[in-house]
């Protein structure tokens, strides 16, 4: 429709032509309204039923809700139209018409339960609420990708089939390739240590990893949507700060440009940044002592343990805003991340928390050859296997740092929805494999 205008357009005294979804129909007797609803907002169009044409008037207002529908007409300044503004039609042309009985409501008057939402998300995403969340996720990796640019890493984008797994065996989705025993990537992680090793040096993904959880949570997918960095030259510390950065640039970007969004979800822009302050950095050690000392925990923890469920809560409520826990104990970091040499049971690995989940996981890399090989041993894992890998450490690999998070896991708790399934479009968890 080359001369299509949107409905927040549309100004008074234009000949226009608006295209959209029949949001409301309003039909008074002597006159009735058409709420058009399209992506940039709503206008009105008033049917003046002694002033038109009978079967112009039988069209607009007989059309079921969320049909698709195209008004030509003179847009008049009226103050009682919601918007200001509304159409006196000269033409109605329904596209597509709507079955009358819909299966959730897109005016969002009648609440759905998620799985019927998830499973017509189509007509969810006419919804308000939902839009605004994927408008304010776009707006959010756009400006990452823009931070990334910023500090100089280039986007890459690595293979999703692969031979190995990097993040634990038993939380591989294995696939047939040609006969041969294959897997759906975990994790970029491999990949992108591998191309610090090239003349790219600094880069970043965003691209979907796979992970078969056995865990059916409202924070975790069977796909998710990794935003990886990986540096040559820097130390986790400094991989810490790119990561506050993309953080701190995400929030900005919501802020500025997701206003409207933001108040269809109950929030302020003003107000809505991050605070100034860089995030507290508590090493593991400090993170377990000060969890314990909330009293809030079922069970101690001792040095070795993973931070429980309730520990992350216990830290969140106490601290009551984004962290990073540094420091952690070798065993259980992934063999890649880098060991102090003056002390092997504690590693360079971080993650950032957010008060109610885990949101990063990052570290100083293993960039020596040999200490790598011994922690692929020392981890039950056959070094042979990656070869592929492990050989580049023999070609000059420069000491490197990096991270990733979860674009669902953002989402999900920068605007605080109640399940990470809200923030996919179409998710993967063990029940859900279609749409
Ligand atoms: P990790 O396995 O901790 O680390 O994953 C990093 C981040 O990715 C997100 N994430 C998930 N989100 C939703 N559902 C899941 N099943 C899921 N799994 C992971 C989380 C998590 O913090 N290679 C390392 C990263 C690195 O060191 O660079 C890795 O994958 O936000």
């Amino acid at each position: 429709m080359r001369d299509r205008t949107y409905a927040a357009d549309v100004e008074p005294g234009e000949s226009v032509t608006v295209a959209g979804w029949a949001h409301e129909i309003r039909d008074l007797g002597g006159i009735a309204f058409l709420i058009l609803r399209d992506g940039s907002g709503r206008i009105q169009v008033k049917f003046a039923k002694e002033d038109l044409d009978a079967s112009l008037v039988e069209t607009g207002t007989n059309v079921t809700r969320e049909s698709v529908v195209s008004v030509v007409g003179e847009a008049e300044a009226e103050d009682r139209a919601p918007t200001g503004v509304e159409i006196v039609p000269e033409e109605v042309e329904v596209l597509a018409s709507a079955e009358p009985e819909l299966p959730l409501d897109p005016s969002g008057k009648v609440d759905a339960e998620l799985p019927t939402r998830l499973d017509n998300r189509s007509l969810d995403l006419r919804r308000e609420e939902a839009k605004a969340v994927f408008e304010i996720r776009a707006e959010a990796l756009r400006a990452i990708r823009e931070f990334f640019r910023e500090v100089g890493a280039t986007e890459i984008t690595t293979p999703k089939i692969v031979a190995t797994g990097t993040e634990g065996g038993t939380e591989l989705f294995p696939i047939t390739y040609f006969g041969q025993e294959a897997f759906m990537n975990q994790s970029p992680q491999l990949f992108k240590q591998l191309m610090v090793a090239s003349g790219l040096e600094r880069v970043c993904e965003i691209g979907p990893i796979f992970r078969a959880e056995e865990h059916n949570t409202p924070r975790h997918l069977n796909e998710a949507t990794s935003i990886d960095f990986e540096s040559a030259f820097i130390t986790h510390h400094e991989a810490m700060d790119v990561c506050e950065g993309t953080l701190r640039a995400a929030y900005d970007a919501v802020a500025t440009n997701c206003g409207a969004e933001l108040e269809t979800l109950g929030f302020e822009a003003e107000g809505f940044a991050l605070p100034d302050e860089g995030f507290p950095r508590l090493t593991y050690e400090e993170a377990i002592e000060r969890a314990n000392a909330t009293g809030e925990l079922t069970e101690q923890l001792v040095w070795g343990d993973d931070l429980t469920t309730d520990a992350e809560h216990a830290l969140g409520d106490a601290i009551d805003g984004h962290y990073f826990v540094t420091d952690w104990p070798s065993d259980i970091k992934p063999f890649y991340i880098q060991d102090y040499d003056d002390d092997p049971e504690v590693s360079k690995g971080f993650d950032l928390m957010h008060p109610r989940m885990e949101l990063v996981s990052g570290g100083q890399r293993e960039h020596r050859y040999e200490p790598l090989v011994e922690g692929f041993e020392a981890q039950g894992l056959d070094p042979e296997a990656f070869d592929y890998y492990t050989r580049m450490f023999r070609y000059g690999m420069p000491p490197h740092a990096g991270w990733a998070y979860g674009a669902e896991r953002l989402v999900t708790t920068m605007v605080g929805l109640a399940n990470i399934r809200e923030a996919v479009l179409f998710p993967r968890d063990r029940q859900r494999l279609s749409p």
